[in-house]
């Protein structure tokens, strides 16, 4: 069905041509493109809820580079808006919510939304599927019930996301009601994604870091596994919590197919240890893409080699790019993915890595 199927395939740890290779943020803000056409619309969420607009996003970064999968273009907080909380993108700000639910009675007021309040996300899945042709699979996604709350009690972004932290020690079930929501929000959402044709899922939990391994595992990993239970089976997930590689045995039992790592994350040790259970993907440093086309060849290899040989991984960035990037730098990196990962194939570099991989494990 798809002429490219290698992301898939290697969410599914089977063996593959070369790496696939896709960029968190590969649609945004570094793409001159973009920026005009986001100016154009006035607004991100202008672009976001306008089907053919959102389509046209998408394919920016598959035009330029040989990108193994596309992203659907949208945000997390589209669920939180859908609940009536009233999202707003100020231009050069970080989002923000008219409402917060940060109190028993805001909480308790919360309910899973109607679909039809988030029919223009499915309506570009399926423009974009029609606009992809077949050429890549298309990733749907969520974000976590816990990050979903940190903005909803927030109402915006934080540094720290402080009154989240608090609220987890001294109401720990109101923020568990809270999560509780969002999980049964989310598992609906994705499972609309999936109807209106996304080919793999994700969940972004990108503060799920922020807790102690005991709380991550109440507050975010709980609610994150019952949404992964609900998932149509045949589609394969993909969940990335930044900054817990300290909880990865608990992650790899989520249920997801594929563990996103963030870029402090030692994902040789992780492919060693749990790559027999599940898919890696991950894990260049965003930063990296900041420098030269030498600099980035090399990271590239060096990443490769360190994931190995061995099916069931997936190159992107540890976290989103940023928009500084420059999209030549960007070219590199796609280009030495591939050529790494050929390289990588062969069946005398095979073996070479094999031992190479052993020898580290000694150590
Ligand atoms: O044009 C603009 O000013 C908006 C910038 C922008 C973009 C391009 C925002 C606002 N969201 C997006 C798109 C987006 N967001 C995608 C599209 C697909 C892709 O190309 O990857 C995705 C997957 C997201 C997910 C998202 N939104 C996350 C999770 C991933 C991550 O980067 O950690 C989070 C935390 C958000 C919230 C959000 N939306 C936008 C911003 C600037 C933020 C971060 C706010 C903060 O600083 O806390």
């Amino acid at each position: 069905m798809l002429a490219n199927d290698t992301l898939l395939r290697a969410l599914r740890r089977e063996p593959t041509p070369h790496v696939p290779v896709w960029l968190m943020r590969q649609a945004g803000r570094y793409l001159p493109e973009y920026t005009a056409l986001r100016a154009r619309a006035g607004s991100f969420m202008a672009l976001a809820t306008d089907p053919s607009l959102a389509a046209e996003v998408t394919l920016q970064p598959l035009a330029r580079f040989p990108l193994d999968a596309a992203i659907l273009f949208s945000d997390i907080l589209t669920v939180p808006d859908a609940m009536g909380l009233g999202l707003s993108f100020a231009e050069g700000e970080g989002p923000r919510f008219a409402r917060r639910t940060d109190d028993e009675r805001s909480i308790n007021a919360l309910t899973v939304p109607d679909p039809a309040r988030l029919r223009y996300v499915f309506d570009a899945v399926r423009e974009i599927k029609r606009a992809l042709a077949g050429r890549v699979p298309l990733i749907g996604f969520a974000g976590s019930p816990f990050t979903l709350a940190c903005y909803m009690i927030e109402g915006r972004g934080s540094a720290d996301f402080a009154k989240v932290r608090r609220m987890a020690f001294a109401r720990p079930e109101l923020l568990e009601r809270l999560v509780g929501v969002n999980a049964d929000a989310v598992a609906q959402y994705l499972q609309e994604q999936v109807r209106a044709g996304a080919d793999a899922l994700m969940l972004f939990d990108t503060w799920g870091g922020l807790l102690s391994p005991s709380a991550y595992r109440r507050f975010s990993l709980a609610p994150m596994r019952t949404i992964l239970a609900r998932m149509p089976p045949g589609v394969p997930t993909i969940v990335f919590t930044k900054g817990a590689a300290a909880s990865l045995p608990a992650i790899v039992d989520s249920g997801a197919a594929c563990v996103g790592l963030d870029w402090t994350a030692d994902l040789s040790a992780a492919r060693r240890q749990f790559g027999e259970r599940v898919a890696f993907q991950g894990n260049l440093d965003p930063l990296a893409l900041l420098t030269d086309a030498a600099s980035i060849e090399r990271a590239a290899v060096e990443l490769v080699a360190a994931a190995g040989p061995a099916p069931g991984y997936v190159f992107n960035v540890g976290h989103g790019i940023v928009p500084a990037t420059p999209p030549d730098n960007v070219a590199a990196l796609v280009q030495a993915v591939h050529a790494a990962s050929h390289r990588g194939r062969r069946p005398t570099a095979d073996a070479a890595a094999g031992e190479a991989v052993e020898v580290d494990e000694g150590g």
